[in-house]
């Protein structure tokens, strides 16, 4: 997590003295074609000037090139989403159960944790883009049922490697818009249900603002302001705000874009914090946990009227289906009256 938080630290101190886009061009896996550095270079630049002439970079998601061959998804098996891991039941929060997210995932780097993600199908998690942006993603880790990392044998985590690393190609390193990415793990498939326990998070609707939610967000991330990381996976439940509302906090308002989510308390007191970043803000809808938010920025912890702020997962709808089209979606939300038992049901 330093090394990301640095990174942040060098990037944002960079480009208000230097006054110039800062682009990190590491990304040894994927994505490294000479063109599409100048183009990511090219939103930087656009972001900056957007930035200081204070116009909102409010504009949609751009239109998605073909990244992946698709499969022939009618094919594919039926797969439930949302379902916790433990039937009962950070800044502020509780420590989970073993394997209660079964779809959160530890990413490391050169095999060190330094930020969270979501598994939303077989083959794919979901991150912010700044856990991949100045990474090489043939260094980049991604563990699945970690719970103390502290242990190495309270939980079976499963490690893999990323075979492709999807930053969108929107993301601006100073303004933190569309501020997430997808991990394509090294597997045939990760197997879902009894034998493994995992299960992958539910996506969002597509549309909602989510505002007067509860949201909760999980992570390994600091505790209070300035601690060190988590050793125990843990969970918080934040109060999610409308971007109206979230405008007239202590951020300026040309910074929140509808592509970002806030949530907390005016008082502050429970937050995510460093080293959650890339981890998941859900949802509990009828008992389906939908990730609505991937965790992205905030001035400080758990401070009053600074509030966390989230990449919104439901403006990335299209963008997630047209880079994960070579693997099988997973679309049937949990619902404990018609699935058998967690942890039972058929995957
Ligand atoms: C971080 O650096 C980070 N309070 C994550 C979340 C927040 C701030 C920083 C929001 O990973």
């Amino acid at each position: 997590m330093w090394t990301a938080l640095c990174l942040i630290t060098v990037t944002l101190v960079a480009a208000s003295h230097q006054r110039i886009p800062v682009y990190v061009p590491i990304n040894a896996n994927a994505n490294t074609a000479a063109g599409e550095l100048s183009q990511a270079a090219y939103v930087d630049y656009v972001n900056w000037w957007q930035n200081i002439i204070g116009i909102i970079s409010n504009t949609e998601e751009p239109a998605a090139e073909a990244p992946v061959t698709p499969i022939d998804q009618s094919t594919c098996p039926p797969c439930t989403c949302g379902a916790l891991g433990t039937k009962n039941r950070i800044v502020g929060g509780n420590p989970t159960y073993v394997r209660q997210y079964p779809w959160m995932a530890m990413l490391t780097y050169k095999g060190k944790f330094y930020c969270g993600a979501s598994l939303i199908n077989h083959k794919y998690v979901m991150t912010a883009a700044h856990c991949v942006h100045g990474f090489e993603g043939k260094k980049i880790g991604v563990r699945l049922l970690e719970h103390d990392r502290s242990s190495n044998d309270e939980s079976k985590h499963i490690d893999f490697k990323v075979s492709r690393v999807i930053k969108h190609k929107g993301y601006s390193p100073t303004s933190y818009n569309n501020d997430i990415a997808l991990l394509r793990l090294d597997t045939e498939g990760v197997e879902f249900g009894p034998n493994t326990g995992i299960h992958p998070v539910c996506l969002p609707v597509e549309g909602k603002s989510f505002s007067g939610y509860e949201g909760v967000i999980t992570g390994w991330g600091a505790k209070k302001q300035g601690g060190s990381s988590s050793q125990i996976l843990h969970e918080v439940y934040v109060p999610i705000m409308s971007n109206d509302d979230c405008r007239k906090t202590e951020y300026d308002q040309k910074r929140i874009t509808n592509n970002m989510i806030c949530a907390g308390y005016p008082e502050g007191q429970k937050d995510s914090c460093q080293g959650d970043s890339g981890g998941p803000m859900h949802i509990a809808n009828n008992t389906a946990y939908h990730i609505v938010g991937v965790v992205s920025w905030g001035e400080g912890c758990a401070q009053a009227n600074r509030p966390g702020v989230y990449s919104r997962v439901n403006r990335y709808l299209n963008w997630v289906a047209n880079n994960t089209a070579d693997s099988c979606p997973c679309t049937n939300v949990y619902s404990p009256s018609t699935d058998a038992a967690v942890g039972t049901a058929a995957y």
